[in-house]
């Protein structure tokens, strides 16, 4: 049925979400804004500027200029790095690397479809740089999630139809870009509780009983 599979990267391959949460933390408690792991799920597969006007929902400081907005986002970004530096091929489960190489032998073509700009130094982190058929990422992308082209630039690297791609997600902006653009979905994690996904996935290796 499937022909190719694309997978979100922060909160499906590896937990970046949570490095995403205390980058966001150090910064909002230097602010002086209200931050909680509530919030931080509202963040999930939108982009960082878009991240940081949700956190700015609770700021009661003077008005920020756009330049001081983005001086503040590359200021988490930093903190954020030092965390990915840090990251190593364990920071990947074994269950998503054996279904990985199990959804490859079953010759699936494999792609990312992730909203960040830290894509290329995330998969060199946990040692997958070259194992995906094909990337798309924060920085091919001018809409970042809900929208779709996110997912569907990753089916056209991928040279494959929209509605011949799943889509694997831990996001409900991620869930609702794959709908709309023509594509299944797997939920896993936050998105496991929405109502408009294709697949519920409890782990990343049901998946397999979806693909066959
Ligand atoms: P960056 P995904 C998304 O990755 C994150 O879920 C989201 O929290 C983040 O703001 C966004 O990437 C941008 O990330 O600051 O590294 O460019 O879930 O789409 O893989
Ligand atoms: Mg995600």
């Amino acid at each position: 049925k499937y022909e190719g599979i694309i997978f979100d990267l922060d909160g499906v391959i590896c937990h970046t979400d949570y490095y995403h949460y205390l980058a966001w933390k150090e910064l909002a408690d230097k602010m002086g804004i209200y931050f909680d792991e509530e919030i931080n799920n509202r963040l999930r597969g939108i982009s960082r500027m878009e991240s940081f006007e949700i956190i700015l929902e609770r700021y009661q400081g003077e008005a920020l200029s756009y330049e001081d907005k983005v001086k503040y986002t590359e200021e988490k970004n930093e903190i954020y790095k030092k965390l990915l530096y840090k990251m190593t091929p364990n920071d990947v489960s074994s269950d998503v690397v054996e279904t990985l190489h199990a959804l490859r032998n079953l010759g699936l073509k494999l792609a990312i479809g992730s909203s960040s700009k830290n894509t290329k130094l995330i998969l060199k982190q946990i040692g997958l740089e070259n194992f995906f058929d094909a990337i798309s990422d924060g920085n091919n992308i001018t809409k970042s999630k809900p929208d779709p082209e996110v997912f569907q630039k990753a089916a056209e690297y991928l040279g494959i139809l929209p509605e011949h791609c799943l889509v694997v997600e831990d996001a409900v902006s991620g869930v609702e870009a794959a709908l709309s653009g023509n594509m299944d979905c797997a939920g896993i994690g936050e998105a496991a509780k929405s109502s408009r996904i294709t697949y519920r996935l409890s782990k990343f290796s049901d998946l397999m009983d979806f693909i066959q």
